[in-house]
């Protein structure tokens, strides 16, 4: 007989920390917004969020990972907006962003969700900042939620 362990979207008890990037704020604010509004929907306490502002994506890593550290979350939602045509650096600041928020979680054993838009344009950036294609902010807090619930199962089954 199979056994299915299944994350479930309550996040009743569910500490959960944010990471966001001050750079592009007019498209992470919103992505913080539907993030915040998403934890609450299912259930996520106000008291149980910690939000940490920082300059811009490259720096998103180093403070998921610290948030790791503590063993005060149970997860950790990463916030931020790479738009190509705004950086000759783009490849740099994405490519190390990325790798270094799955290292964050891998390393720390916590849930560090990816919840960073790479986009070509500003219009794709808006598009998925709540205008034509979701919000990325909220799928970020649904994940943070489903996986922190399959991990706390696997813990205790
Ligand atoms: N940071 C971003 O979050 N998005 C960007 O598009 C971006 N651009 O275009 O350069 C960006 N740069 C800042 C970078 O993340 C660091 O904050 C900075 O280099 C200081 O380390």
């Amino acid at each position: 007989m199979t056994h299915t362990i299944t994350g479930t979207m309550d996040g009743r008890g569910l500490r959960v920390a944010v990471v966001v990037a001050r750079f592009n704020e007019f498209v992470t604010r919103p992505l913080l917004d539907g993030a915040l509004d998403t934890l609450r929907m299912h259930g996520v306490d106000d008291d149980a969020v910690t939000i940490c502002w920082v300059p811009g994506a490259f720096e998103i890593p180093l403070v998921a990972r610290r948030l790791a550290d503590t063993g005060r979350h149970d997860a950790i939602v990463c916030l931020g907006a790479v738009i190509r045509g705004a950086t000759p650096h783009f490849d740099y600041v994405s490519a190390n962003m990325a790798a270094g928020i799955a290292r964050a979680g891998y390393e720390a054993g916590t849930p560090v969700i990816f919840g960073v838009l790479t986009t070509n344009t500003l219009e794709e950036a808006i598009d998925r900042s709540g205008a034509k294609a979701g919000n990325k902010g909220r799928d970020a807090a649904a994940a943070a939620i489903e996986v922190a619930s399959l991990l706390r199962q696997i813990t205790a089954d």
